[in-house]
């Protein structure tokens, strides 16, 4: 019913003779006969609820049509159940379900009797002679219009992140409390496998797990190197449930100790992440987190002589304050309305994550070289205010070392 009413709102903003048409993600070759595991688009999924490859949807206020993949009982013993032509129209609410190899054939004539076509290429894994007997038609795009809904989330919605929110959450808790000098960073890195895999939840994104500089290469994923004494860990992993994503990261010491150099610089990243999260509420602009980090992270660094009053932040903070969390890690939703940028509504979801990364810089005192830092928790808008859906995680200096020395 969820993936149908979501379809009935979407045709609602449309002109009433509308005919959507969208198709889910191709599949993805590894190598040899081998795919990578298969997710679907996330706005097809928005849409139908549909999980399985090779399939379009067509709907209109006069009724939906899906494509699929029939059943094949050779196939079928290879690469897993198919639902088939049969099951779709009741298990998926279509009036009219056709195996995908028709679609060329029957598209023609679903798009002679519609007006308005909405559909996005970017979004669509249909095959080069259909993209050209598209190309032909008048057409608008639909995305926009997916996206404003994608971006205000439903209580349900939320159920499912706060989940993903949970089992990250108890994941890097686990992560924190295996740390020490002489693992490897892909040994932690096996205990977000592990957390998620026992969830029968997947990663959300590719994990970063960056002990010491490592943390300075903001998208480090090779995670395959030694943990080192008297260095930081730097982990950002979350995991999607139903599709929804957490997207979550905390800084701790290996040891279990932090130096007074990375308390300083900790401190200033911790109240720039808090004082972001607290200005968080309807109405607010959603450049307000942003204004306040830099702010704050400026003034730390100038007070400890990293930085010059006037000097640029940029080569320590390199990166924006948040983005929109849901179905993508990145999620979708415009940042702007009519060129101005748009306020927090109830609803919706997006990150703060200030950092300060430091590289050897003979400019710079060398107790302060190599410290990477960065905090990200997930932030629901609420109607009176927000919720911090990643807020069970450990993350003032004295909790993660307390938590640490509980071995
Ligand atoms: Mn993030």
């Amino acid at each position: 019913m969820i993936h149908q009413n979501r379809r009935k709102e979407l045709l609602s903003q449309l002109d009433d003779d509308a005919l959507v048409i969208i198709s889910t993600n191709p599949e993805q070759l590894r190598n040899g006969d081998v795919h990578y595991p298969f997710r679907p688009h996330s706005d097809f999924w928005y849409l139908t609820g549909f999980k399985e490859p090779e399939a379009v949807a067509i709907f209109s206020n006069n009724g939906y049509t899906i494509f699929l993949r029939d059943k094949d009982p050779t196939r079928e013993i290879w690469d897993g159940k198919r639902l088939g032509i049969k099951d779709a129209p009741q298990s998926l609410k279509a009036d009219k379900a056709y195996p995908i190899d028709q679609l060329l054939a029957l598209l023609p004539q679903l798009i002679d009797n519609a007006g308005t076509l909405y559909y996005d290429f970017k979004a669509c894994a249909l095959d080069d002679q259909i993209i050209e007997l598209l190309s032909k038609t008048q057409y608008q795009s639909l995305a926009t219009h997916v996206h404003e809904m994608r971006l205000i989330k439903s209580t349900k919605e939320i159920e499912l992140m706060q989940k993903a929110a949970d089992i990250s959450v108890q994941a890097h808790q686990s992560a924190l409390q295996q740390t020490q000098p002489g693992l490897f960073e892909y040994e932690i890195a096996s205990v977000f496998d592990a957390e998620f895999r026992k969830n029968n939840s997947e990663h959300a994104y590719t994990p970063i797990v960056a002990g010491g500089e490592n943390a300075c290469v903001l998208h480090y994923i090779e995670n395959n190197k030694p943990l080192n004494e008297g260095d930081l860990l730097l982990i950002d992993a979350g995991c999607e449930v139903e599709g929804y994503a957490a997207d979550i990261t905390r800084t701790f010491p290996i040891n279990g100790k932090f130096s007074t150099a990375q308390r300083q610089i900790y401190q200033i990243v911790l109240d720039a992440q808090l004082a972001a999260i607290e200005s968080i509420k309807p109405g607010v602009l959603i450049t307000k987190p942003h204004q306040i980090t830099t702010q704050i992270i400026q003034q730390g660094l100038v007070d400890l002589g990293i930085l010059q009053a006037d000097g640029d932040l940029s080569q320590f903070y390199m990166h924006g304050t948040g983005h929109w969390l849901g179905l993508d890690v990145h999620d979708v939703g415009a940042y702007q309305q009519n060129r101005q940028h748009r306020q927090y509504e109830a609803g919706m979801v997006t990150t703060v994550e200030p950092g300060i990364y430091i590289r050897k810089n003979d400019k710079i005192n060398p107790i302060y070289w190599n410290i990477g830092i960065r905090i990200e928790d997930d932030i629901l808008v609420t109607k009176t205010g927000h919720r911090v859906l990643t807020g069970a995680l450990v993350k003032t200096i004295d909790a993660i070392e307390l938590l640490m020395r509980k071995k």
